[in-house]
């Protein structure tokens, strides 16, 4: 192959920075959801986090030791737009110009997330993704950032997993806003994709006219989940298909073809939840992206269940013969492997990367802090084996990213989960890089080393 391959680690803000209410940062619906009695395990907040937003050289440092070749990091919209609405913020601003010359003088690429949750609580007030207007509100934030950042970065997320935002935010009730409807749910589903589109169309439009349309990647990153029936029979199958659509399809399908699926669209819209698609919609959403970002945990064995009061196709997880991690998730690589060629199959001439990949385990760390993580260095190792397995069979796959940099606040599930390959201690804030960041950074070299 000589197409080259970056090597990344990513984190996002909310999920590091801390200092919440500095340099005219406002609330966003996270600080709000931590201040709800019961949303997050332990009461725990992202107030102080990492303490990033105060020890940002040293993180950059880290990277840095550990040779990786791009980070992926997210920006704060309530700190580069307090509010949500009006100019953009310089003291909030600043932070992120600062962390880009950093990043660049230690020769690692810059990769921007501009939205990883972390809602303007303004804009929820006025609807949230439910409401259209917030993916207007969308795109002006994003000429802001584009105008602040993108005379040094080329490399541009619109969202993080706009499933995540949309069923676990606004139908389920586990992360923030905490709303459990359902039709506002598919309604958010729609305009998180359309706060894409417009985003992307913003932010090529001003590369264009700087002469950077050439370097230009911007894409959106999309949790997707290999989707396996428990049996060959025609409930299991219809059972398997309804998960993958929700899941996978129904992001996929507009983005990358153009058109909601039929099957979900149709679905939803018989139960009283469609998706509020107006015209030239599509148009936005499905015009082409450089770069399709793929988060990988786990996959799910479907078993098709009765249908409940509501009407909605339910189905039960039948649980494997595997390892779990500590957030109770099936250790799968091999269907990463799958759900690539799958990927590649069913949407070809996509330019593909794992944008995130890793895992939580009860980390034990010794009196020095040093944490002996085989179980996460095996999972990352089988993982990044199943990515490059995928890749010699011909997926156009770019690069890899470790999730994530940092052990950090994993939203509902708090501190008490840790993802990091680097451990923070939360008393000292100390960083004490993990067996599987030395593992990492040594795959990282064997692998340019071979090419
Ligand atoms: C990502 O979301 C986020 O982008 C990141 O911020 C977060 O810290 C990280 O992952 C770790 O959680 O019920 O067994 O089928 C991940 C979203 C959604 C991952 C659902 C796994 C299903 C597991 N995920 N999911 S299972």
């Amino acid at each position: 192959m000589t197409q080259k391959f970056l090597w990344g680690v990513a984190t996002s803000s909310y999920q590091i920075e801390g200092a919440v209410d500095e340099d005219g940062r406002t609330p966003s619906i996270w600080d709000t959801f931590c201040a709800t009695p019961g949303a997050v395990s332990g009461g725990d907040t992202g107030a102080v986090a990492c303490d990033h937003y105060h020890r940002m050289p040293q993180d950059v440092a880290l990277m840095k030791e550990l040779g990786v070749d791009v980070y992926r990091f997210s920006l704060a919209w309530p700190r580069i737009q307090p509010g949500g609405k009006g100019p953009g913020n310089p003291a909030g601003i600043a932070f992120y110009d600062r962390l880009v010359d950093e990043l660049l003088a230690a020769g690692i690429l810059p990769w921007i997330t501009l939205y990883h949750w972390d809602l303007p609580q303004e804009l929820e007030d006025a609807g949230g993704w439910p409401a259209r207007d917030t993916a207007h509100r969308f795109a002006d934030y994003a000429a802001i950032a584009y105008d602040a950042l993108g005379d040094r970065v080329d490399q541009w997320t619109t969202m993080n997993e706009p499933w995540c935002s949309a069923m676990l935010g606004y139908v389920h009730g586990q992360h923030a806003p905490g709303r459990k409807d359902a039709r506002a749910g598919m309604a958010a589903v729609h305009h998180l994709l359309l706060g894409h589109g417009l985003a992307t169309k913003v932010i090529r439009d001003r590369a264009a006219a700087a002469g950077r349309a050439d370097a230009l990647e911007v894409g959106i990153t999309l949790n997707l989940s290999h989707k396996i029936p428990a049996s060959d029979s025609p409930a299991d199958l219809a059972a398997a298909r309804w998960d993958d659509g929700m899941s996978n399809r129904l992001y996929l399908d507009p983005l990358l073809r153009g058109r909601y699926p039929d099957d979900i669209a149709g679905k939803l819209a018989e139960l009283g939840c469609p998706l509020p698609v107006r015209e030239g919609d599509l148009e936005l959403i499905g015009q082409p992206v450089d770069v399709l970002g793929v988060n990988y945990y786990t996959s799910r064995v479907v078993r098709a269940a009765p249908t409940g009061d509501n009407g909605w196709p339910a189905s039960t997880t039948v649980a494997r013969d595997v390892e779990r991690t500590a957030m109770d998730w099936e250790v799968t690589p091999e269907t990463l492997t799958d759900l690539l060629l799958r990927l590649e199959r069913d949407y070809p001439g996509t330019v593909w990367y794992i944008t995130e990949n890793g895992a939580a385990y009860p980390d034990v760390a010794d009196e020095h802090g040093y944490v002996d993580d085989a179980d996460r260095e095996r999972y990352l190792r089988t993982h990044i084996d199943a990515a490059l397995a995928a890749r010699a069979r011909g997926v156009d796959l770019r690069g890899y990213f470790a999730w994530s940099l940092l052990d950090n606040f994993e939203w509902a599930y708090g501190y008490d989960r840790r993802f990091g390959i680097v451990r923070v201690d939360y008393e000292t804030q100390e960083r004490i890089p993990k067996r599987s960041a030395r593992y990492y950074a040594e795959r990282i070299a064997a692998e340019k080393a071979a090419r």
